[in-house]
């Protein structure tokens, strides 16, 4: 098995997005920040593949960039078994927020607390000193909750007062939160104003107006509209429609600024073709002159880039296919250059084992996997040290024997060369060509 530093290269980041922009596994109802550390996060929530409606949703995912168009899967920062005080049978891990504020970051989510789940729904919050790790559950913020009260939103204003949104059905409430963010000032009160509120409240500001942005309730077709409003809790003063149906039964997003320029960040379904396996999109978003929001035009390019491209890690370590040990119809395949690459994984049984995968001090790694791909959506299960990190996509690379794929994840890893990843297929033929691991630092 190749260990070493010497295949080390300099990747070709991409300088437009793409549409979508996440890609590897699926991600829906992103909520974007950008905190003091001068990079944009995204805190979404995960689809898990295959889908049972939104039943199996049970973890979350974070990204961050530095320039809106590579974006780093930060890693799972919280799971439906990490909540003691949630519905016994887990899953249910739908949009959720985050807040920063006296140096804590606070992972609001909403999850049932019984098996009941529509009836049972909780707002759930984890803190940490980082952005994007080491999350810890402190339990549901009372008074919140309820039938169908989903998708909390968070606003710390510019004079540090804390505003949580959130809603269901037709009903969009708001409130102030305590100054310890866990608990609420005076309880909430129901938003007025609003036309044909669904779900999805997200409020900004700009401009000292303050914009609540949400779904509305055309079947199967949800768009986005927002209301404005001079202060934090309304009255708020009806605007229209600025997202257009992406597709996508539903629609969920977040509206950020990010070094002088506007996103809509929202998702589609425009890989799975499923609506229960989303992905996320970013496309700019214009204000006229009034104030008022344009219309986002979705693109398939995305967003261009607007910041330096992020460097390969000096600790990248790779570790060609070839020297796995394959098992099942998987075979080790010599191409006419020469190469050899590993094939047959979407057979029956057929698996590939890599052993002593470095660790390094132990912690976060991001696995990459360097693929080639005819098929136009491939999927390959990865799990590491037996934690099954489920299906990961490999978009068509247009030949099997182009070996331009990319698939990510960002796995925990032991420290030392102890650990273990198994890559099976999941759907479709896929030829892999090696693995780079590389730690995620905090
Ligand atoms: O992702 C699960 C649910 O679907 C969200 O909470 C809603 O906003 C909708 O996007």
């Amino acid at each position: 098995m190749t260990n070493n530093n010497q295949n080390l290269q300099i990747e070709t980041s991409k300088r437009t997005s793409l549409n979508p922009v996440i890609t590897s596994i699926y991600t829906a109802d992103p909520s974007a920040h950008v905190w003091n550390d001068g990079k944009i996060y995204i805190y979404a929530s995960h689809d898990m593949d295959p889908a049972r409606g939104c039943d199996l949703m049970d973890r979350y995912h974070v990204f961050s960039s530095d320039d809106m168009v590579n974006w780093l899967d930060e890693g799972e920062i919280l799971s439906s078994d990490d909540v003691t005080w949630g519905r016994p049978e887990g899953g249910f891990m739908w949009a959720p927020d985050c807040a920063y504020k006296n140096g804590t970051y606070y992972f609001y989510y909403p999850h049932p607390s019984d098996s009941n789940w529509n009836d049972s729904w909780k707002i759930g919050v984890a803190t940490s000193k980082k952005p994007a790790s080491g999350f810890t559950d402190q339990g549901y913020i009372p008074g919140l909750g309820g039938f169908a009260l989903i998708d909390p939103c968070v606003l710390v204003d510019e004079d540090d007062r804390a505003y949580m949104y959130y809603g269901g059905g037709s009903t969009c409430l708001g409130g102030e939160l305590d100054e310890d963010m866990l608990s609420l000032k005076n309880g909430m009160t129901e938003m007025e104003g609003l036309q044909d509120f669904h779900e999805a409240a997200w409020v900004f500001k700009r401009n000292d107006l303050y914009y609540l942005t949400y779904a509305d309730n055309l079947e199967d077709n949800n768009r986005m509209r927002y209301a404005t409003s001079e202060n934090p809790l309304g009255p708020w003063t009806y605007r229209g429609i600025f997202l257009e149906p992406t597709g996508c039964s539903t629609t969920h997003g977040s509206v950020v600024e990010f070094k002088g320029k506007w996103y809509l960040f929202y998702h589609n379904q425009a890989i799975s073709g499923e609506g229960n396996l989303r992905s996320v999109c970013i496309d700019y978003l214009e204000f006229n002159e009034d104030g008022t929001i344009k219309t986002v035009v979705q693109t398939k390019e995305g967003v261009l880039s607007i910041g330096p491209a992020p460097e390969v890690s000096p600790n990248l370590k790779s570790y060609q296919a070839a020297g796995g040990i394959v098992f099942g119809g998987a075979k080790i395949q010599t191409l006419e250059s020469g190469q050899q690459v590993v094939s047959g994984l979407h057979t029956e049984d057929a698996y590939i084992i890599f052993n002593h995968v470095d660790g390094g001090e132990g912690g976060r790694a991001s696995i990459e996997l360097h693929y080639g791909t005819s098929e136009r959506l491939a999927k390959v299960n990865l799990c590491v040290n037996d934690k099954d990190y489920s299906l990961l996509n490999a978009l068509s690379t247009g030949e099997s024997q182009e070996f331009s794929g990319r698939t990510n994840i960002t796995v925990y890893l032991l420290p030392g060369a102890i650990n273990t990843l198994k890559i099976s297929g999941g759907h479709g033929e896929i030829s892999l060509e090696k693995i780079t691991v590389s730690p995620v630092l905090d």
